[in-house]
């Protein structure tokens, strides 16, 4: 789906001053060639308030201020929801009210000045959202708006406008950023936003398996997921290490799986972490990684890991672990990974369900003797072949199970190792070297998300977020068509040495660059101009109340203490 202002369906401007007639010129032009703007890599791009402030990460596609500043009183300030009111919308409405005006965000001032006399004051802001409210956000969900922000009514008023409920959570998200605050005052710039994302999959991947992150976290990651418009949480929930999902049907695989008790996604949690999402306009993906990766699933089910050569000279020298992965030769695996994704299915409403496929550890399967003989009766030649007939099992198995289809996707060394997959199963690249296994996966007709750049788990000294910044997903040798077959990517924390300590500094604002890579114009390439948007991007996350650490160097943040 390609994106511009002619398809969404957005309402036509109303008549405009001067300076927004040269926005509109430049509107037009820009929704036919929606990779041209004179204004994504200018540093001093608009007519800036001396503070600076009030630049939005990421950067909007079409963008324009006025030198003219509006003035904001907190307290008579309102959003106006003019038609299809739904409870998403008030919500998101009533917490963007609190988040913009937060008093502990600004250096106290004995009054807040909030006249309006002798000049303008934006007083409210009409939310036209133009058809009704979606429950639950779909793949290509639209997430384009409109936002004017001019206080004469006969010249466009104040307006946030959007086809799709989505787009006006975006468009609020803006909104809160280009607000700031100056001389005790809350101000804005007159300004002519219209927006869009370039890619429509710009995801977090969070690992809860190597160590567990409270509810809480997760929250604020969703949070602050939303504040830099990343719109799929890829929840790596279970993995080697343990298990944290609780499963309605098999209740003790996270009972001998979890780390503790206490440490497990209750039936409760996961709604509530769902609902959150939805209420922010954010997919929630589960991955349930198999065959490899599942140590800690195999607790309490005997036969359905391979026994890894237990008390064998050679396994000890190699340091093999005690079972390897799931063993693909019994049928009675199959009949409880039916069972199990079931419930997985009906659990998570999304279209998309992650079957992981990675790092699948052959050397254990090679090892035992059933599995051999398996081989041969079969006609399996490999263990790439091996995996093949696992992978198809799963496959029709959850095709089974599904009245309606749902939509797969793998780590890329399932295409890699030449198991047939749907032509619409999306397949995750990760690894380094990046551009041929795009070309590959593309060239076969499959979509693709891109995450080798992205590893934010990974960390060196100094900055490391100008190769973040300069990784395109669609730089890879390919024609248009394989380039249409990319869909976004994902940025990816592992949780081997991050917990609820460290995760949201690690994360951001390093994560907030790919997240301008996903959304912004192509063009988009001016490191310095990003370098001094993200200092201000992460005071913002600091006065909004979390820990986003410094990148670039000495710096301070105003209004907060330290
Ligand atoms: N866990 C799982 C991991 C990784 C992968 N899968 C991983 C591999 C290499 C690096 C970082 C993470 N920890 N399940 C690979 C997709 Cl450098």
């Amino acid at each position: 789906m390609q994106y511009n202002s002619k398809q969404t369906g957005i309402a036509t401007m109303k008549p405009l001053t001067a300076w927004l007639s040269v926005a509109l010129a430049l509107t037009a032009h820009l929704s036919h060639a929606r990779y041209s703007s004179p204004n994504f890599n200018k540093g001093g791009f608009g007519p800036w308030h001396p503070s600076s402030r009030g630049r939005p990460i990421p950067l909007p596609r079409v963008y324009q201020t006025a030198e003219s500043t509006l003035r904001i009183d907190p307290r008579s300030f309102h959003f106006n929801i003019i038609e299809n009111e739904c409870e998403t919308l008030q919500d998101a409405v009533k917490r963007y009210k609190t988040l913009i005006f937060k008093p502990a965000n600004f250096k106290p001032c004995k009054n807040v000045e909030a006249t309006c006399d002798g000049g303008d004051c934006l007083k409210q802001i009409d939310i036209h959202l133009q058809s009704p409210c979606e429950e639950w956000p779909p793949v290509r969900m639209d997430e384009k708006y409109l936002l004017q922000l001019n206080t004469d009514k006969a010249k466009g008023g104040a307006t946030l406008s959007a086809s799709s409920i989505w787009g006006i959570l975006r468009g609020l998200e803006t909104f809160s950023q280009i607000v700031h605050y100056h001389d005790c005052q809350f101000l804005v710039n007159t300004t002519f936003i219209e927006d869009w994302p370039r890619f429509p999959w710009r995801g977090l991947l969070l690992d809860t398996s190597r160590h567990f992150l409270p509810k809480t976290t997760i929250f604020e990651t969703l949070d602050l997921m939303a504040m830099n418009k990343l719109n799929v949480f890829h929840w790596h929930i279970v993995d080697d290490n343990s298990f944290p999902y609780e499963s309605a049907r098999f209740p003790f695989l996270s009972k001998s799986g979890s780390y503790g008790q206490e440490l497990v996604y209750t039936r409760k949690d996961l709604k509530d972490i769902l609902e959150y999402a939805r209420r922010r306009g954010i997919r929630v993906v589960p991955e349930f990684d198999t065959p490899g990766h599942t140590q800690s699933w195999g607790r309490d089910l005997p036969g359905f890991l391979t026994p890894c050569g237990a008390g064998n000279s050679w396994a000890a020298k190699e340091d093999l672990p005690e079972y390897g992965p799931i063993d693909p030769s019994r049928e009675e695996n199959y009949a409880f990974l039916w069972k199990f994704f079931g419930e997985v299915l009906e659990t998570f409403p999304d279209q998309f369900l992650h079957l992981g496929g990675d790092e699948v550890d052959f050397r254990c399967w090679s090892m035992d003797e059933n599995i051999r003989n398996f081989m041969k009766k079969h006609n399996i030649s490999d263990y790439e072949g091996l995996e093949g007939y696992y992978f198809r099992r799963l496959l029709k198995l959850l095709d089974d199970i599904s009245s309606k289809k749902k939509n797969y996707m793998v780590w890329q060394e399932v295409f890699d190792n030449q198991v047939p997959l749907d032509p619409d199963a999306v397949v995750q690249i990760w690894k380094e070297k990046w551009e041929n296994d795009m070309a590959q996966v593309t060239l076969a007709g499959n979509p693709a998300l891109l995450s080798s750049c992205w590893y934010l788990d990974y960390i060196s000294y100094g900055t490391d977020w100008e190769e973040y910044y300069k990784c395109d997903p669609e730089n890879f040798p390919g024609t248009p068509a394989q380039k249409r077959l990319v869909l976004g990517g994902e940025v990816c924390m592992w949780g081997e040495f991050t917990d609820s300590t460290n995760v949201h500094s690690r994360l951001w604002p390093r994560g907030s660059v790919a997240a301008e890579r996903l959304w912004s114009a192509r063009e988009a390439q001016d490191g310095d101009f990003l370098a001094s948007r993200m200092n201000e991007h992460r005071c913002r996350l600091r006065r909004r109340g979390f820990p986003a650490q410094p990148i670039n160097g000495p710096d301070f943040c105003e209004h907060l203490k330290a």
